[in-house]
């Protein structure tokens, strides 16, 4: 019997469970996707019995001679990866990476400008509810009300005005290409130093399919578990003249002793997103969300901004007659799984809005190619047409089961399921 089983058969059915449905539905949270066998076997590993308060060399526990090894490939791996000059790997995932970014550049306050959250922006880049907005002095700036593309010449007037000290780019909801030279040109008018946040777009960055942040911003934060495959977790990646502030800022200023499983399997998915594979992998996503907007278009749905340029698409729900969480609730039911979300100039609030966003990365870490991703345009179009028939809503669950027997899930063996 398998020792999980054996002491926790409550935990170990939520898991059987949790395997099946990550097996058997369309997952389309544009953050969300599948970590290998590799970067899993990484993250459950014997790793997590260590203590190592510090970074390698300099520790305050003795028996570092392994973690060591595994933390100096992880940031060589980012470093290599980013063609960054420093790498920090210890952050628990992106919000603690952003605070560390916030408390080592900045100290206890500052001016800080960033992308609003209503906007597409992310909690730590100066919303209210978020330490950022409590702590620091912030202003935001957001989208072309014509485009429904970031407006670069507000970003550049509320820069002049405000006099941030930091600027944040990059978004957790934008279907678009972030133009960090424009945002450097920026800092650079108003002396600020300039983070990009790139956990959305991550292996786009280095893989040709977005522009890369460096040169032009000081510092990049993301997350290692979206387009990245990784476990969840957070990097910091900086200008050498920043290192040693970043790497206070997140020890000790922030955290105790780095989560050792998870920096080995951020090494495992680092060395999987340098092989040709996972090129081939993000070019496939974006290959996938535009072939995605296209069927969705077809079929008379809105997206704002007309399309997309990355992973995500972002459905106007509210122009179909729909709130973002009616079609949400509808397409789980209809085994599609993604995420209601505000869409620009959102006359609703935050918790029932009237975009969706849909994502390509994880259907792409199964297989599905440009033919699957018509199919599920469809599928998410007779969803949002029959919202109120269940059955007709059972009938593409169906239709969704046998497609995703087609493509098994990655890490998910099919005896789990
Ligand atoms: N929760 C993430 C997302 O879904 O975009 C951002 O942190």
């Amino acid at each position: 019997m398998d020792p999980l089983r054996s002491t926790d058969p409550e935990i170990a059915d939520l898991i059987e469970k949790e395997t099946r449905r990550q097996s058997a539905v369309l997952r389309m949270i544009p953050s969300e996707n599948y970590a290998s066998d590799a970067v899993l076997a990484a993250s459950g590993s014997i790793l997590c019995n260590k203590y190592s308060e510090g970074y390698p060399a300099k520790r305050y526990y003795q028996g570092q001679e392994n973690i060591d090894e595994i933390e100096r490939l992880a940031t060589t791996r980012a470093k290599d990866l980013f063609g960054a000059e420093h790498a920090n790997v210890q952050p628990y995932s992106g919000s603690p990476a952003n605070m560390a970014v916030y408390l080592g550049l900045l100290g206890k306050g500052g001016r800080v400008l960033g992308m609003d959250l209503a906007a597409g922006g992310h909690l730590t880049h100066g919303a209210k509810a978020s330490f950022s907005g409590l702590f620091y002095e912030v202003a935001a700036y957001g989208l072309s009300r014509e485009s429904g593309r970031i407006d670069y010449a507000q970003a550049r007037r509320l820069a002049k005005e405000f006099k941030p000290q930091m600027i944040f780019c990059g978004a957790s909801s934008y279907p678009r290409v972030v133009d960090f030279a424009a945002f450097a040109e920026i800092a650079a008018e108003v002396g600020a130093r300039l983070v990009a946040d790139i956990s959305h777009i991550s292996g786009l960055c280095f893989t040709g399919q977005h522009p890369a942040p460096f040169p032009h911003v000081d510092v990049v934060t993301t997350t290692t578990h979206k387009l990245l495959r990784g476990p969840r977790g957070g990097m910091i990646l900086c200008r050498q003249e920043l290192a040693a502030a970043i790497d206070k800022a997140v020890f000790p200023g922030l955290q105790g002793g780095p989560h050792n499983q998870t920096t080995a399997a951020i090494a495992v998915a680092l060395k999987e997103a340098a092989s040709p594979d996972y090129r081939e992998y993000c070019r496939r996503v974006v290959e996938n969300s535009k072939a995605l907007a296209e069927g969705l278009l077809s079929r008379g749905l809105t997206l704002v901004t007309g399309g997309t340029d990355n992973h995500l698409a972002l459905i106007d729900a509210g122009a179909a007659g729909l709130t973002g969480k009616a079609l949400a609730s509808g397409l789980e039911r209809a085994g599609i799984v993604a995420n209601a979300n505000k869409i620009p100039f959102d006359p609703r609030p935050a918790h029932d809005p009237s975009g969706l966003r849909l994502g390509t990365p994880a259907l792409t870490s199964r297989g599905m190619g440009v033919a699957e991703m018509d199919l599920v345009a469809g599928l998410v179009h007779q969803t949002a047409v029959n919202l109120e028939d269940h059955a007709a809503l059972d009938n593409i669950r169906q239709l969704v089961a046998e497609l995703c027997l087609d493509f098994p899930a990655p890490g998910i063996t099919p005896c789990e399921c």
